[in-house]
């Protein structure tokens, strides 16, 4: 066991910040000392890291990621060893990915295969939430060992017909067993069986670039169903949390479900923050034309920044009318991948990679003023670990928490991208934020006490990463 003293930093939590040395013991936090504090003797410790004038936090969770998802006749591009290293770079020690249960699969089949691909590759810590794309007997039968097995969250579909949609009473059933068992529901909230109906008319009418993906799944089809999901909860007494918010009147429904004090939470991701219907979905180059747009292709779509989504989705998260931001990391390569909807976007494989740049990207929230220091942490680190039951363990920096630290330097610079000098981790040919510019960096990434991304270099191995059983939900009102 070797000990790591973290000296002359800022700390900060989502309660506040404090000058304070920070003391690690094998994998876990033992002490937090005031400056040059010697009435315990001197401190001795195997490895020093200087951090002054930068600060010291917890390392970040990202609670929504789908490494080497089956989606659209592909897979997500990032296996969960290039995935979490990555992560690693980005300041992010723990994820929760999901593990899918497709239509006629076992739920435990399902599960058993995700563990596989995750167990003795993932270069940080990982939990899982459960997908459930097909609610029967046997599927409800089955949540009830999920608790047991450290998985206190599920995610339904309310859209992609025959893919791993879920109608109305199929929620309705699945909610009544999460209440029962205390599972959290996660659900994707678009009225889907309307949108492949608008798809296909736009399609039929030659309409066929990556910009009417965002026409087609128009925000009152967000709208609805967050509604509809709301009232669901609301008469099953299940908490909900809707993935991945991109319009500001589906945010409206959540603000006015939780005015009622309803247990309802709202996500959004860094995409819904900074990129838009018209400037990315809509954009042409010369390598690509119009299709250009399909590297931001996702589920649901970026949204008009004319129209205010984007500056509703910053105003939801100082207000907490939004409680998360996690990447709904979903990475394709153009070439081969998101190529498949070359003809027609309703083939284009949906998501973005965004892994690496989370903990970045909001950072320069703060620095734009659109968040504090201590929401910056909040979000990043310390409502996942309270939503998704890990925080104690997680998403602090106090004695007894794991050794999940990052030293920020907020006088350092991140040019975002795979161009020249820039960073970029991710399995992917392209990058959703190239060009992107941080007012500050990732200099350390500790995770359980391991060093894994230091002066530059990454020092974490695959295999480090365990996998994370989590109690239920600590964020309950
Ligand atoms: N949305 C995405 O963009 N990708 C994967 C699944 C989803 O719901
Ligand atoms: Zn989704
Ligand atoms: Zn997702």
């Amino acid at each position: 066991m070797s000990t790591i003293l973290i000296k002359g930093g800022t700390v900060v939590n989502a309660t506040g910040t404090v000058e304070a040395d920070v003391l690690v013991d094998g994998e876990r936090i033992v002490a937090l000392l005031a400056p040059g504090d010697q009435s315990l003797g001197p401190v001795a410790a195997d490895k020093v890291i200087d951090a002054t004038g930068k600060y010291v936090i917890p390392g970040g969770i990202d609670a929504h990621t789908h490494m080497q998802l089956p989606f659209g006749g592909t897979y997500a591009s990032d296996t969960f060893e290039t995935g979490t290293t990555a992560a690693a770079w980005g300041g992010t020690t723990s994820i929760i990915d999901f593990a899918v249960q497709k239509y006629g699969e076992r739920v435990e089949d399902g599960l058993a295969h995700w563990h596989e691909l995750a167990d003795g590759n993932c270069a940080v810590d990982y939990g899982f939430h459960q997908i459930i794309g097909g609610v029967d007997d046997e599927s409800l039968k089955a949540m009830e060992n999920l608790v047991d097995e450290g998985i206190t969250s599920y995610k339904l579909f309310m859209a992609y017909p025959g893919v791993f949609y879920s109608d109305d009473a199929q929620i309705l059933r699945a909610m009544q067993k999460a209440r029962e068992l205390g599972l959290l529901t996660m659900m994707h909230a678009e009225n889907g069986p309307a949108i492949d109906v608008l798809a296909a008319q736009l399609a039929e009418s030659g309409k066929t670039s990556p910009y009417y993906h965002g026409i087609a799944r128009a925000w009152q089809m967000e709208e609805e169903a967050t509604h509809r999901a709301i009232m669901l909860s609301d008469l099953t007494e299940a908490p909900l949390y809707i993935v991945h918010m991109s319009a500001k009147q589906a945010v409206e429904q959540v603000a006015w479900a939780r005015d009622k004090g309803k247990n309802v939470f709202g996500e959004t991701c860094p995409q819904y923050l900074y990129l838009s219907l018209e400037k990315q979905l809509g954009a042409s180059s010369e390598e690509w034309g119009d299709f250009e747009g399909a590297k931001w292709v996702c589920s649901t779509p970026l949204r008009s920044e004319e129209e205010g989504h984007l500056e509703a989705m910053w105003q939801g998260l100082r207000t907490n009318d939004l409680q998360m931001v996690s990447t709904d990391h979903c990475p394709f390569c153009m070439k081969d991948q998101k190529e498949l909807g070359k003809d027609d976007f309703r083939a284009i494989p949906n998501g973005i990679g965004s892994i690496e740049h989370r903990v970045d990207l909001l950072y320069q929230g703060v620095v734009d003023g659109r968040i504090s220091l201590s929401r910056w942490v909040e979000l990043i680190s310390t409502t996942p670990a309270r939503m998704f039951g890990l925080y104690g363990r997680k998403g602090v920096v106090q004695p007894g928490a794991d050794a999940d630290i990052v030293v920020y330097d907020p006088n350092g610079h991140t040019s975002i991208g795979i161009g020249e000098g820039r960073t970029h981790h991710m399995n992917m040919d392209h990058s959703a934020w190239e060009g992107f510019e941080i007012d500050g960096h990732v200099d350390v990434t500790i995770s359980r006490g391991r060093v894994l991304v230091e002066d530059g270099e990454f020092k974490g191995t695959k295999g480090h990463g365990q996998f994370l059983k989590r109690d239920l939900t600590q964020y309950l009102v």
